[in-house]
């Protein structure tokens, strides 16, 4: 995977892996916010007023954070105010890339053949890492952010009133309790992956899967007397976890090495994730031939021959991930 320096795009890797073997991810680099009149978001400028059709996302199926963002579009009910591009689900050194595949799109903005290019169409001398999801402003023709933690809350605020089915994902008098177990299922399990399939020491691995298993206890004790993470009811969290979560038993457990147990021994989180995929149309944003494609693929460096391995072709429409 490359990066842009000054525009350019370059084939050489970012390196995310400290001296001492951790993966340590980069922070995103567009922070601004859709809001209903165009005031600025808690970070950025302002000048981004929420508006039916102004605004599209750029997405890839496969990817965990992408995947925050289309949940939110569909439980939301905004596939009529928010369109997207999805990208191929294997991005190699040119990064990511519109070509064909099953469900894949060519880039309806800009008609660019790669990522990289939407990127240096909003800022010619970008240098940084180019990653999806991306939302854009059709109006001013630029990114208006690539941080997923960021672009679910301004679609859930902002597009508010064009939304078919909203509900309120973030309660006031529960924000500081989510944001405190976000950053928890973070740093342990949505970067906890991560930071464990790509460690390159015994140690960095050993710490990363070591916290991984830990919070999984936590959170199967927590939801044991709870359907969801904070009660009866989804929230944001829920919605953070189940993204990772979905991912687990075809990807994680095998390919990142995240193989103390399997998730059928939590049987409140594998639940939690059942439930979650149930819950109105989310199953529909689950694109298990993407993720696949993309985690077996594209990991040259820890899959060499890019072999999926059989047990990955998890049957989500069988009994196992069905309502019960
Ligand atoms: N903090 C970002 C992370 C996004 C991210 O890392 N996306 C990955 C795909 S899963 C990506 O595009 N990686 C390409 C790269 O790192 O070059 C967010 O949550 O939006």
């Amino acid at each position: 995977m490359g990066h842009l320096v000054n525009g350019k795009w370059e084939t050489t890797s970012t390196k995310e892996v400290k001296q001492d073997g951790q993966f340590v991810r980069k922070p995103s680099a567009f922070r601004n916010w859709v809001t209903v009149d165009g005031s600025p978001g808690p970070t950025g400028t302002g000048g981004f007023k929420a508006e039916v059709g102004r605004y599209h996302l750029y997405v890839s199926y496969a990817c965990p954070w992408a995947h925050r963002a289309l949940i939110y579009r569909n439980i939301l009910g905004l596939e009529d105010v928010i369109d997207i591009s999805v990208v191929h689900p294997v991005n190699m050194e040119n990064g990511w890339e519109f070509a064909d595949f099953p469900g894949a799109t060519p880039d309806a903005i800009n008609n660019a053949r790669y990522m990289y290019q939407v990127y240096t169409h909003s800022e010619p001398d970008y240098s940084g890492k180019v990653t999806v999801p991306v939302l854009w402003d059709r109006e001013t023709g630029r990114i208006v952010s690539n941080e997923s933690a960021d672009i679910i809350r301004t679609i859930a605020d902002g597009f508010k009133s064009f939304a078919s089915t909203w509900q309120d994902l973030l309660p006031a008098e529960k924000r500081d309790e989510i944001d405190e177990i976000n950053e928890f299922i973070y740093r342990t399990i949505n970067n906890g992956v991560y930071r464990t399939g790509f460690a390159e020491t015994q140690a960095a691995y050993e710490t990363g899967v070591g916290a991984m298993f830990d919070a999984f206890g936590q959170l199967d004790a927590r939801l044991a007397n709870n359907r969801f993470l904070h009660g009866d009811r989804i929230l944001e969290s829920d919605l953070r976890l189940f993204t990772t979560m979905i991912r687990f038993e075809p990807v994680y457990y095998f390919h990142f090495k995240c193989n103390v147990r399997p998730l059928a021994s939590y049987p409140n989180l594998k639940r939690h994730t059942r439930d979650v995929l149930n819950t109105g149309d989310v199953r529909k944003t689950v694109h298990l031939d993407h993720i696949n494609t993309h985690y077996y693929l594209a990991h040259r460096r820890i899959n060499p021959h890019g072999l999926i391995p059989a047990g990955a072709n998890v049957d989500l429409e069988g009994p196992d991930w069905c309502a019960q």
